[in-house]
């Protein structure tokens, strides 16, 4: 049974990840747009991960004998000054998402959940990822985006072959 704190927090939870979904698949859209197939394709990837994240959550509340409730989802922004602003947003969003998963620990920690202590360590370690991945690019962008356009071109290149594995699903799932 889960208790009624952390269960509402999950839902929070579940609501921000697809948020972070749509706002990767608009700046997707924005890339595209923009002409620059490789950052859309990255930011693609980005928003099926996304997807997962929430879908994770939603089959741990199932599971533990909660109950999901699916909220509204807040429109996205859908333009950027630059690649370097849309990758700086990035990085701030998921500063606020770590955030929220530390709360979720310390609400899982208050109500003795252990369980939940240990689900969430996966998305404790997703979050360094998520990142290190956003600030790595933001680093590159600030050097290259204004002085270099022949590096944005390679950048955005590499940037194509990235492709989506859904890391929260383990064999048995
Ligand atoms: Fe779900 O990690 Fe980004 O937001």
């Amino acid at each position: 049974m889960l208790d009624k704190k952390i269960e509402k927090a999950y839902n929070d939870q579940i609501n921000a990840e697809f948020w972070s979904a749509y706002l990767y698949l608009s700046m997707s859209a924005w890339f595209q747009k923009e002409n620059m197939p490789g950052f859309a394709n990255w930011m693609y990837v980005q928003y099926q991960e996304e997807n997962t994240h929430a879908q994770k959550f939603f089959r741990y509340v199932n599971e533990r004998g909660g109950t999901v409730v699916l909220q509204p989802i807040a429109k996205v922004q859908t333009s950027w000054k630059s690649a370097t602003d849309a990758f700086k947003d990035t990085l701030e969003h998921e500063r606020k998402v770590t955030a929220m998963i530390n709360n979720l620990v310390d609400i899982a920690k208050e109500v003795k959940d252990h369980a939940s202590v240990s689900f969430l360590n996966w998305y404790v370690d997703e979050q360094v990822e998520e990142e290190a991945n956003a600030e790595s690019l933001l680093q590159t962008l600030e050097k290259i985006e204004k002085k270099a356009p022949g590096a944005m071109y390679m950048l955005d290149k590499e940037l194509q072959a990235r492709t989506f594995v859904d890391a929260t699903l383990t064999p048995a799932e």
